[in-house]
């Protein structure tokens, strides 16, 4: 590459100026940039200490890195934020209200953008792990909403990151669809077909420099599976089991879904391991360390995502594998990886994490006590909706037990009734299929529930009668309210008229 212009990340940031609004790269801490959003987070703070404004609006494809979401937080930087965030930083600045957040479906951003539903980035930041003169990007190991602000943006910012081999060219699949009324069907059929180009295409005159760095991505470890999390795993693995046997699953099994964290990592290191499980695909957003495992072993056939959210070791042998890897994975757009047609023509299983769910079937994924944000909805709104079977799995209690998952009514609701078809926590299946609210209700306290809260949630049941769905308003936040009151939820009291 010839004509670039080299530059330092301090150079870079002193392209942007208070109130710009820039779209960052990457999915996840997966091919996020990190030396240009941490110089700017420190430009911000030379400008505060002189008394002056400096705040930028941040789109990205969904979370991202400390030296992104965490830097630009510290510094007080954040003018508003979306679609996803999981930084301990910026969960205290938004729930401080100091960083506007919104919290978004992660495929809907890109062509939200393109519609001017939200405001065009001036910027794009980059990070790529080569670049051609005629300006093809090849991504990292997350493409997020890349190919979309590449093209909005009126100025390119590169991150060339040689921590990623150049021989990741040909691990992603870049494509955008048309926009209405002009858009046809997506042509992918089963996950491991392709559609798009290898690289990013942009404007060459658009890139205003190219910082050069060379960093590993800062995806965190994953903990090791404990019982909870290995129990919730074999429970899922069970269901499916009963399912294929069953015959509601084909006996070739369905791709896959499965969200981010730890619980997601060892749900499939147990349908990996159950044999009654044949080898599978993934039509992902986020890989994680276990599905790498997986195709090693040759449990999982190949796996489509946004992203490869996996630990360092994991993505060291990753690339001193590449060729093992080339035709077992692919990276795609957002808007590709969790689009609705696709999830419900490929019919996808797909498995998520409840913060909690009501005994009706709603789940909140997002707000603790109904207030506070925790990460955001993610990609599981849009999966869940159209999924074949969309499962969401969750402990039966956190904080040791002070607070039950399973409540009367969620605080927050980012999955309703309509879409949950099956919960499963460490205890066991409740399988909410063609039941009604009350059936629903009986089968998730009898199946999910921790035995300390068991008879609680029975007699709230027993608070209504003649009722479609058993709701007391007096007492359906009774447990919340008294969580917040005294710290446990297991002393609450109902109301009784
Ligand atoms: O807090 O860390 O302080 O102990 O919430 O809980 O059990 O460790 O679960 O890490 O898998 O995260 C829903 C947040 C689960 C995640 C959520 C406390 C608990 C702990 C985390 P501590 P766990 P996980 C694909 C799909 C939405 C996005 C999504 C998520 C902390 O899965 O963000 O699905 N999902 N995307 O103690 C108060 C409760 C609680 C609670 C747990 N009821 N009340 N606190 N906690 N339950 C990925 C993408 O979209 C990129």
């Amino acid at each position: 590459m010839s004509n670039l212009k080299f530059i330092s990340a301090e150079e870079a940031a002193a392209y942007i100026n208070n109130g710009d609004l820039i779209g960052f790269s990457g999915f996840t801490a997966a091919g996020c940039p990190k030396e240009a959003p941490t110089a700017i987070a420190k430009r911000a703070e030379e400008f505060h200490a002189q008394g002056k404004e400096f705040k930028i609006g941040i789109y990205t494809g969904a979370s991202t890195g400390d030296s992104l979401d965490g830097a630009l937080a510290r510094a007080d930087a954040i003018l508003f934020r979306t679609p996803y965030q999981s930084s301990p930083d910026l969960r205290k600045a938004i729930n401080g209200e100091r960083a506007p957040y919104f919290d978004k479906h992660l495929s809907e951003l890109a062509q939200e953008l393109r519609y001017g539903f939200l405001p065009k980035p001036k910027f794009a930041i980059i990070e790529v792990c080569d670049i051609t003169d005629d300006g093809e990007l090849i991504p990292t190991t997350g493409v997020g909403i890349s190919p979309a602000i590449t093209d909005l943006a009126d100025h390119i910012i590169i991150e060339w990151n040689s921590y990623n081999p150049k021989e990741l060219r040909g691990f992603h699949d870049i494509y955008q669809p048309q926009d209405p009324p002009y858009r046809r069907e997506i042509p992918i059929y089963k996950p491991s077909d392709r559609i798009g180009t290898p690289f990013i295409k942009v404007d060459p005159k658009k890139i205003i420099g190219v910082v050069k760095t060379h960093r590993p991505a800062e995806v965190g470890a994953f903990s090791p599976n404990d019982e909870v999390t290995e129990r919730i795993g074999d429970n899922v693995a069970l269901f499916l089991v009963q399912e294929l046997k069953a015959g509601r699953i084909p006996k070739e099994f369905l791709p896959v879904q499965s969200g981010v964290g730890n619980i997601a990592n060892a749900v499939l290191d147990s349908l990996s391991k159950n044999t009654g499980i044949p080898p599978f695909e993934m039509y992902t957003e986020v890989i994680q360390d276990a599905v790498i495992k997986s195709i090693k072993d040759g449990n999982i056939k190949f796996a489509s995502g946004c992203s490869l959210t996996v630990s360092t070791p994991v993505l060291e042998e990753i690339f001193a594998n590449l060729d093992f890897f080339r035709d077992k994975l692919v990276l795609r757009p957002q808007e590709l990886s969790n689009n609705p047609e696709l999830v419900r023509r490929m019919g996808i299983i797909t498995i998520n994490t409840a913060l909690e769910a009501d005994i009706f079937g709603n789940v909140n994924s997002t707000h603790v006590l109904g207030t506070k944000m925790m990460n955001g909805v993610g990609g599981s709104g849009d999966f869940t909706r159209n999924a074949y079977i969309s499962i969401f799995t969750t402990p039966s209690t956190a904080k040791g037990g002070l607070i039950s998952a399973f409540v009367p009514m969620v605080s927050h609701a980012d999955h309703s009734e309509h879409s949950v078809n099956v919960v499963i926590s460490e205890h066991g299946i409740a399988d909410l299929r063609g039941k009604s609210p009350l059936q629903r209700a009986q089968t998730i306290i009898e199946h999910c529930v921790d035995p300390e809260y068991k008879s609680i949630l029975t007699e709230y049941l027993s608070l209504t009668k003649n009722a479609h769905t058993h709701q007391d308003l007096e007492n359906c936040f009774a447990m919340h309210l008294q969580f917040a009151r005294t710290g446990d939820m297991r002393n609450v009291a109902w109301k009784k008229r």
